[in-house]
């Protein structure tokens, strides 16, 4: 074990040796010397350090500075070494991200230097998929317990492996959640007793433990799968080979590598560090043989594949390209930012609304955000969207406190008006506000929108009323700009024509109806 500085205990003891000797003579009855000499670190040469992988402090709180995060005897720190001293070797520290879910893997970020990225539980071989696709230079390692990985995450595992995704996966297998006290995971062996399985596993009852990689290599993707155990030495230097291979496979741009790792958790298996280890070998090895499950070269694709076109997100998105696309109007925005929401049932357009608006911002050279929200009953169930229009960057596009509400029923009207904040608009698809409801310091502004738009030929275009009406109300945006985002979006002329007239109509609604007596708020926005 090394110390902080770097230098082995070996080190010191061998180049004590003639210091001790001497010290031995003089205390003849003990077979320790009085005193060890201080060695200065500066006289050796380390022999063995600390991986420059790992960062050189590890930070914790005061009164747990002086232990890592993993219990004594955890196989978590092993793994680390194992991998560091790959990374270190292949010399990708600068081009390697480091995905980490929940469990005690989580901890990793606290000691890896390189690119960290923490995901939801189960979630990591999808964000790494995400992230390697995007940079497909980086070598990108996905870092799993067997709950996280085989539990809650066994759709993501097994799609990125079937895909062939060119990330490695490295999967702790403990046989039990340990981050969380010790309830059964999916790996948990047949009469092993968990907090979960007091009575020890029983295949009637939980069924029988996954074995994961033997799983993952009925697959025809993965490259490299193989099973090691952090039992004894042997092992661990098998281990260490099997990390390294999995990951220049990686850096060789071969497609998906999985290296499973029997681990110990001494703490929840109730167990000493040295027990632990021989469990794993008595108890674990026999269930989940160590093997290498595939070894090859990625085989050409029978398929002939074409390459995907190379478009411009926008393009894709059918988004006009902001500095090409930015129109510039006349008003100005008067505002900093604009929070909007707008709910109703589905199949009113309210979605819709919320795209049409977040759109015309993006032209206006606004910063955006559109966040919907519904249910499993699409249609016709309750649905609203978040909008915000900003000058800035967003923080979050959760919009809990609306400046202004599009509610198009009375239902949103109760649910969501009283989150307007005080000086905010409402706007109201109703003939009047009902007689027990009122806001204080709020506008509420109920307009027929529905019926506006069944005149003009479609109440499919209340929610264009609305936009129109809302325009016209804030100021927020130009109806200029609404014009051009109808005519991009809008493919059939006779709706367009309809939608055009909606525009205009719920505009003409708050000049000319609702704003009589109406207060307006001193700079459109407060
Ligand atoms: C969505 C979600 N569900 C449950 C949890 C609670 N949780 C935290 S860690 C954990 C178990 C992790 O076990 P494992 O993946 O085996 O990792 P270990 O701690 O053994 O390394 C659970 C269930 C959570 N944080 N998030
Ligand atoms: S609970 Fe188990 S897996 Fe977690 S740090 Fe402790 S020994 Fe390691």
């Amino acid at each position: 074990m090394a110390n902080e500085s770097g230098i082995s205990l070996l080190d010191i003891k061998v180049k004590l040796e003639p210091e001790l000797e001497k010290q031995l003579e003089t205390h003849p009855e003990t077979s320790l010397p009085a005193a060890i000499p201080v060695a200065n670190p500066s006289e050796y040469e380390p022999t063995h350090s600390k991986s420059p992988l790992f960062y050189d402090l590890y930070e914790r709180k005061s009164e747990l500075k002086n232990q890592t995060h993993y219990c004594p005897g955890c196989g978590h720190g092993v793994v680390h070494k194992l991998i560091a001293e790959a990374l270190q070797d292949l010399g990708v520290q600068d081009k390697t991200i480091f995905v980490s879910p929940v469990g005690c893997s989580v901890f990793a970020y606290y000691y890896f230097d390189v690119g960290n990225v923490q995901v939801a539980h189960g979630r990591a071989p999808a964000s790494a998929s995400a992230i390697k696709r995007s940079c497909p230079d980086k070598i990108v390692i996905s870092y799993q317990g067997d709950g996280d990985l085989a539990a809650i995450g066994t759709a993501e595992i097994v799609h990125a492996a079937n895909r062939g995704e060119k990330i490695t996966v490295f999967f702790v297998n403990n046989g039990i959640y340990g981050m969380t006290g010790g309830q059964m995971a999916p790996t948990t062996m047949v009469g092993e007793r968990s907090t979960t399985s007091p009575w020890g596993r029983r295949p009637s009852n939980e069924g029988f433990p996954l074995h994961m990689a033997e799983l993952l290599a009925t697959l025809e993707a993965p490259v490299y799968i193989e099973r090691v155990a952090l039992s004894d030495n042997k092992n661990i230097m098998k281990a260490r080979r099997a990390v390294r291979k999995a990951l220049e496979r990686q850096r060789d741009g071969a497609g998906f590598s999985f290296v499973e790792i029997l681990s110990p958790c001494p703490t929840i298996w109730n167990k000493d560090p040295i027990e632990a280890r021989r469990w794993i070998a008595d108890k674990m090895i026999p269930a989940f043989p160590l093997n290498v499950f595939r070894d090859h070269q990625p085989a050409p694709l029978a398929v002939k594949e074409t390459d995907p076109p190379q478009r411009s997100v926008a393009d894709v998105l059918g988004i006009k390209q902001a500095s090409a696309g930015i129109t510039h109007v006349n008003h100005g925005h008067r505002f900093k930012d604009v929070k909007i929401k707008i709910a109703g049932f589905g199949g009113q357009g309210v979605l819709l609304l919320g795209q049409l608006l977040i759109e015309m911002g993006m032209r206006e050279g606004l910063e955006v955000s559109w966040l919907p929200s519904y249910g499993p009953e699409m249609r016709s169930g309750s649905a609203h969207c978040h909008v915000c229009l900003s000058k800035e960057r967003i923080g979050s596009p959760l919009v809990s406190h609306p400046d202004v509400l599009v509610a198009m029923n009375e239902f949103s009207l109760r649910k969501f008006g009283r989150e307007v904040v005080s000086g905010g608009v409402i706007l109201y698809n109703g003939e009047t506000v009902p007689a027990d409801f009122s806001v204080p310091d709020v506008e509420i502004v109920a307009m027929p929108a529905a019926e506006i738009a069944d005149r003009l030929g479609s109440t499919k275009a209340t929610n264009i009323v609305m936009m129109g009406a809302l325009l016209e109300e804030t100021e927020c945006l130009s109806p200029r700009t609404a014009l051009s985002v109808l005519e991009d979006k809008v493919k059939k002329l006779d709706l367009l024509e309809i939608d055009r007239r909606a525009l205009h109509a719920g505009r003409l609604f708050i000049d000319e109806q609702a704003h009589i007596g109406a207060v307006s708020q001193p700079d459109g926005f407060a």
